[in-house]
């Protein structure tokens, strides 16, 4: 059966780009006959400094909404990387055969370090290896993923592929694929429509996290930055507007229908109508989850539970997979 691996990083609270480009879509791929695993990839979220305290919390805030947004873990395997300790493994595995030229190709890593690459973590800059050990110690085949994570899947096809060719293990890891679908594989920022809404984005009001309230969410599209110009006709006219164009891929990511529809079905319209309608419709679809979130975030014994039987699957999955690797490439292994 095709296997299904993708993880969201405990870096902060949750944003509407982690609902619409992740979260719903990996939702929308539980019960379709793929085995699902979901990670909260804890190990990857300190290759930034956390407190420990706030990345104990978005651990379980993102389990949460996970789960409040349909994610069952009786169908899913749900847990945090830390607790399958096969990910470091592998990942240092492939920190060995990974190539600096290739790391060096990572528009993620050049967009996060800035002008201040010397004075990044060397995690952040191996992330996409261990990334690549998440996806394969699984055997995953399919990731779902937004755009932004195009490339890391991209280079773990690389890794696969020289892992597999250095040690004539031919067909050892599969390749997996990108699935990057729907309208809103890449939400952006309410404030700058050239830049991608993010959780550490510096302003709260660049974003919707998945836990604002109504009046929040309402403020915060009304705030919006726009151009003065209805909406047009077409989605196409909306090519060189990157604010309005994102607003519409929002709304119809929300609503189930496309973008080109919600254009049709607003042509002509202004902001004072089209915002006002677009807030309404995102309180209704997020503010059953947020309140899940937060009932569900008032026990936290029990979010770990669910975490911690989740790890035990996931463990039972990747361990094997984790002895032949280092069988393959020469390890001695004694039990
Ligand atoms: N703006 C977005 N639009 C669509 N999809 C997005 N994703 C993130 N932002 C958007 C997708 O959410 C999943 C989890 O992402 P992540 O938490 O592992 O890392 P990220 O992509 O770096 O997310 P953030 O929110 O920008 O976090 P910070 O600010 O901490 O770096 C991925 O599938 C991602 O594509």
């Amino acid at each position: 059966t095709p296997r299904v691996f993708s993880g969201i990083k405990p870096s902060g609270g949750l944003t509407l780009g982690n609902y619409l480009g992740a979260i719903k879509r990996f939702v929308e791929t539980q019960g379709q006959g793929m085995d699902t695993i979901y990670c909260v990839v804890d190990l990857h979220a300190i290759t930034v400094w956390q407190d420990p305290a706030d990345l104990r919390n978005a651990t379980r805030e993102v389990a949460a909404g996970y789960l409040a947004s349909g994610i069952d873990p009786d169908q899913s395997v749900l847990f945090n990387q830390s607790q399958v300790s096969a990910h470091a493994e592998l990942g240092w595995l492939f920190n060995c055969v990974a190539r600096l030229g290739w790391m060096n190709r990572m528009t993620q890593f050049k967009e996060k370090a800035g002008k201040n690459a010397e004075k990044q973590s060397l995690g952040l800059y191996a992330y996409p290896s261990l990334m690549a050990a998440d996806i394969l110690l699984y055997h995953a085949t399919h990731v779902p993923v937004g755009e932004d994570q195009k490339q890391h899947v991209e280079l773990t096809r690389d890794i696969a592929a020289k892992f597999n060719h250095d040690y004539k293990a031919d067909g050892f890891f599969p390749m997996p694929e990108p699935v990057i679908e729907g309208p809103a594989t890449r939400v952006m920022n309410l404030r700058d429509g050239t830049k991608k809404m993010s959780k550490s984005g510096e302003s709260d009001m660049e974003r919707i996290n998945m836990t604002d309230d109504a009046a929040t969410i309402a403020k915060k599209f009304k705030k919006a930055r726009t151009d003065p110009a209805p909406l047009p006709e077409t989605y196409k006219e909306l090519s060189e507007r990157p604010e309005a164009r994102n607003l519409v891929d929002i709304y119809a990511s929300l609503s189930d229908t496309s973008a080109e529809a919600v254009v049709t079905e607003y042509a002509g319209a202004g902001w004072g109508q089209f915002k006002p309608a677009l807030a309404d419709l995102a309180v209704s679809k997020l503010s059953p989850i947020s309140e899940e979130m937060d009932r569900l975030m008032k026990d936290p014994a029990e979010i770990d539970r669910i975490l911690g039987k989740g790890a035990d699957r996931a463990r039972e999955i990747a361990n094997p997979i984790l002895e032949r690797t280092y069988d393959i490439v020469g390890m001695v292994r004694s039990t």
